[in-house]
């Protein structure tokens, strides 16, 4: 079976725009890959948050994907939501360039399909649940939702 696609076109205030496109073949893990424009310089948390409901912006795509009921942490760690994917850097520039491999637990089939929610990238640093902050263990303390994009299918390869 060819490999699945899909893509999320991010857009937001603040011109920050990009594209995050994704690929998983079989019950493989899942690879993200991609660039965000308009970003500070730095850090910046990177999930996949629940809904793919862009009708109040960025803040209607509700919490981080979590389907198992686990609290927020890095993407390595056991306990995570589904959807944290870390952070990812925003050069001098102000582009990040994405290249995540091996993700697993956001599959784009199945029960706990990712198809249909949203990418969000934000103002801070994820704290990867380690920061002590009453947010750490449930956003990393991200702060505020700068764009996001619906994940939709694309065209197998
Ligand atoms: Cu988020
Ligand atoms: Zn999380």
């Amino acid at each position: 079976m060819a490999p699945l696609k899909a893509v999320a076109v991010l857009s937001g205030s603040a011109g920050v725009s990009g594209a995050v496109y994704f690929c998983q073949e079989g019950d493989g893990p899942t690879s993200v890959v991609g660039e965000v424009k308009g970003l500070k310089p730095g850090l910046h948390g990177f999930h996949v948050h629940a809904l793919g409901d862009t009708t109040n912006g960025c803040l209607s795509t509700g919490a981080h994907f979590n389907p198992l009921g686990k609290t927020h942490g890095a993407p390595q760690d056991e306990n995570r939501h589904a959807g944290d994917l870390g952070n990812v850097t925003a050069g001098e520039d102000g582009t990040a360039e994405i290249s995540i491999s091996d993700i697993q637990q956001i599959p784009l089939q199945g029960l706990n399909s990712i198809l249909g929610r949203a990418v969000v990238i934000h103002a801070d640093p994820d704290d990867l649940g380690k920061g002590g902050h009453e947010l750490s263990l449930s956003t990393g303390n991200a702060g505020g939702r700068l764009a996001c994009g619906v994940i939709g299918l694309q065209a197998a390869a």
